[in-house]
């Protein structure tokens, strides 16, 4: 691991109790019990207890403050640190800034993961936006962009957003639904707001529904400025690729995977880091100089457009790794705050209106969560000296030695540096304009890009596209709410339109409200971002054993499986020793990581059944072990067999119009049993594995 400036600043706050250290009160005494209130002994029941046992008093006064006020949006997260490096000096055509252009430098980061409807407790893999928020700890202050995983956004005008949250957030009268935005108020809003058709089609699409935190990609989503050393000015968005490429869950799945584990996506994160598999993204840039600003069909600061790759390519700048778990949740994941407002020297603003609100927003918000000195805790505090008069204020903990706190004094303590030193500047934009309450002409248009997104989807993404909304609408049970959807889905694909009316009970429309352009961009579908070579890196493979499997050649290909870099757990009737095929050594046998009832398919992402005839036999008489199979089939999962575990997949996965697939092998019945197979419900002639076996699509 990487030990950052970061790390080592928060090393003087981290303690690590010695085993055996004792207990202390708040104030460093030593505690002898920590289990009895001070009583007066009365011989029967302990007696009364009394009110001037401090111990004990401290001990719930502290308990009753625990909570703080949970984030008002992105309440449920998970954060860890690590690392950026930018390459070379790629970006300093653009930009002044070190962190970006300097590549002898590491940067720390510290990364917070997030859900934006539900609250602190919610499920991770409900159908939301992903946060994506990164505080890049600079050596000339914090930078804080704050992202998601999709490259667009609900509104275009910040004063729009606390109809957006409260439309979208459990319903008043009801505090329902939680970790959802299958309901009215949400599909009423954005009925009624059609600047959201765009980004809804991405939340809608598996976008909304990732595998793993490590598997997105992150955006920046507003427009940033970047200025160089020649003070020319250009637009930017940022992009953040991941090295695993992008990938979901099928609805099924995370459907099932909210109730099985909620944390999913949390403990993915630290198991991947905890295995050295560091989550990696690439981190690029779009720029669009100041002079070509207006040369695009759409406004380049309206947050609910993406600038298409075919028009403005991406440029790689640098990567992103997290390298470390973190040691506490509430002081570091809870506690960090970030503002989009922070950013240094040679990067900016631009006049995308829902920017401007947010830079407003986030300080206030990190007020009422955690007080005013909130840029003093350790996990928000900068790595470069900080120096000003701001002052007291609850929680203040900085001591400043010194007798002057106010500019301009006699000691010249304090005082603002100039931009050739390193102060930061604004670039001086001209303005000029009539004061009102209003929007750009180009912030008029709202279909263009929700059809270059829906027409850029490959079948089966249209197909799961299709599945969420009428999920999503079928949960609106006001019939206002899902005929006016399907209207405006009537802007973006008639026919689209015309199969949810068919599947929600909504009016057909009976003519398309806009003709679709047909315009596709290559890099909105999510197949665009598979890894360079395939990997099964940090993948979870469950390994299906009962008493008498083959453990020889079950330790060969978990070796293999690990030399791959993924994660073997091993699935047993009952989570002790599991024995090995007679005549293999006892000691051959192996230890369950779970049993079939503790854990689902739903939670790895392939499934592998060695070879044993005892073993087969009792698979097949456990209703839950056919189950596995079937279900991870039906999820489109690779599946790997040997032996007798092929003929016992081939039984269990035989259904009426399935034909199964096997890569280079060719159809599974032709397969010599003895070799083995891998097949998948992915392949199998239309999608009659998942629809028949009812896990989709
Ligand atoms: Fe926001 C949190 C992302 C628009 C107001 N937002 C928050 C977080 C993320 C985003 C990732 C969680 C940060 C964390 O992990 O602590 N928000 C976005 C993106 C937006 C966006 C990508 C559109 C481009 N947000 C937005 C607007 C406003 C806010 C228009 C207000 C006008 N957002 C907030 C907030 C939050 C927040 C209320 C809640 C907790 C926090 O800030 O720290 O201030």
């Amino acid at each position: 691991m990487t030990s950052t400036k970061k790390n080592v600043d928060l090393q003087h706050d981290i303690q690590e109790p010695t085993p055996g250290q004792g207990l202390t009160t708040d104030f460093g005494v030593k505690v002898s019990d920590t289990d009895n209130w001070l009583k007066v002994a009365d011989g029967h029941h302990g007696g009364p207890s009394l009110l001037e046992d401090q111990i004990a008093r401290e001990k719930i006064h502290r308990f009753d403050h625990e909570r703080i006020p949970e984030r008002v949006v992105h309440a449920r997260g998970a954060g860890a640190h690590g690392y950026f490096k930018a390459y070379g000096d790629r970006a300093s055509e653009y930009t002044t800034a070190s962190v970006l252009t300097d590549s002898s430098r590491t940067t720390p980061v510290f990364m917070r993961f997030s859900t934006v409807q539900g609250s602190k407790g919610s499920a991770d893999t409900v159908r939301d936006v992903r946060g994506f928020a990164i505080k890049f700890y600079t050596e000339e202050g914090n930078w804080d962009l704050v992202g998601n995983d999709i490259p667009v956004f609900f509104i275009q005008d910040a004063m729009k957003f606390p109809d957006f949250v409260h439309a979208v957030k459990p319903e008043p009268d009801t505090d329902v639904p939680q970790g959802q935005s299958a309901h009215n108020n949400f599909w009423d809003f954005v009925g009624l707001q059609p600047e959201s058709a765009h980004m809804v089609m991405w939340v809608m699409s598996d976008r909304g529904i990732p595998r793993s935190f490590r598997m997105m990609q992150g955006f920046g989503v507003n427009t940033y400025t970047l200025l160089n050393s020649k003070d020319e000015r250009h637009f930017v968005k940022f992009h953040f690729i991941p090295e695993l490429g992008v990938h979901s869950l099928v609805w099924d799945e995370a459907l099932k995977i909210c109730g099985q584990d909620p944390d999913f996506h949390r403990k993915d994160l630290n198991e991947a880091i905890e295995n050295k598999a560091y989550p990696k993204w690439t981190l690029a840039i779009q720029v669009i100089p100041e002079s070509k600003e207006h040369e695009f069909d759409f406004d380049i600061l309206d947050a609910t457009k993406i600038w298409p790759e075919e028009l403005v390519p991406l440029h790689d700048i640098g990567e992103l790794v997290l390298n470390r778990v973190v040691d506490e949740f509430f002081p570091e994941t809870e506690q960090v705050a970030f503002c989009t407002s922070h950013v240094v020297p040679g990067i900016g603003f631009s006049d995308d209106p829902l920017l401007q609100g947010r830079n407003f927003s986030y300080f206030d918000t990190q007020v009422s969560r955690l007080g005013i000195n909130w840029e003093e805790l350790p996990i928000n505090r900068p790595v470069c000296p900080v120096l000003n008069f701001n002052r007291d204020g609850k929680h203040r903990t900085r001591i400043v030695k010194s007798d002057i706190n106010y500019w301009p004094n006699r000691k010249n303590i304090g005082h603002p540096v100039a931009a050739a030193d390193g102060g930061y500047a604004e670039f001086a934009q001209r303005v000029e304009g009539i004061k009102q309450r209003a929007r750009g002409e180009k912030f008029q248009e709202h279909y263009n890009h929700a059809q270059l997104f829906f027409n850029s989807l490959n079948d089966h993404e249209k197909t799961h596209l299709r599945s969420a909304i009428s999920f999503e609408l079928s949960h609106c049970d006001d019939p206002i709410v899902y005929k006016s959807y399907i209207g405006v889905l009537s802007n973006i694909d008639f026919e689209f339109a015309k199969e949810i009316a068919i599947k929600v009970g909504g009016d057909l429309p009976d003519k398309p409200g806009r003709p679709n352009h047909g315009q596709k961009s290559k890099s909105l579908s999510q197949t665009y971002y598979m890894p360079k070579e395939p990997t099964i890196v940090s993948r979870r493979v469950a390994i299906l054993v009962a008493d008498g499997f083959n453990a020889i050649e079950m330790e060969t290909v978990r070796l293999a499986l690990h030399s791959a870099k993924a994660v073997c757990y091993v699935i047993g009737p009952r989570r002790s020793r599991i024995q090995p095929a007679s005549g293999q050594n006892v000691g051959a046998g192996v230890f369950a990581d779970h049993h079939f009832e503790g854990q689902r398919s739903t939670l790895f992402d392939a499934i592998y059944i060695p070879s044993g005839e005892e073993h087969v036999k009792a698979l097949a008489r456990n209703g839950r072990a056919i189950h596995w199979i079937r279900e991870a089939f039906g999820h489109c999962k690779p599946i790997g067999a040997v032996g007798e575990g092929v003929n016992f997949l081939r039984e269990i996965v035989r259904l009426p119009g399935v034909k199964l697939f096997v890569p280079s092998h060719g159809d599974m019945d032709e397969v010599v049993t003895s070799y083995g197979v891998v097949t998948t419900g992915e392949y199998s002639g239309s999608s009659a594995a998942t629809d028949i076996l009812g896990f989709g699509p």
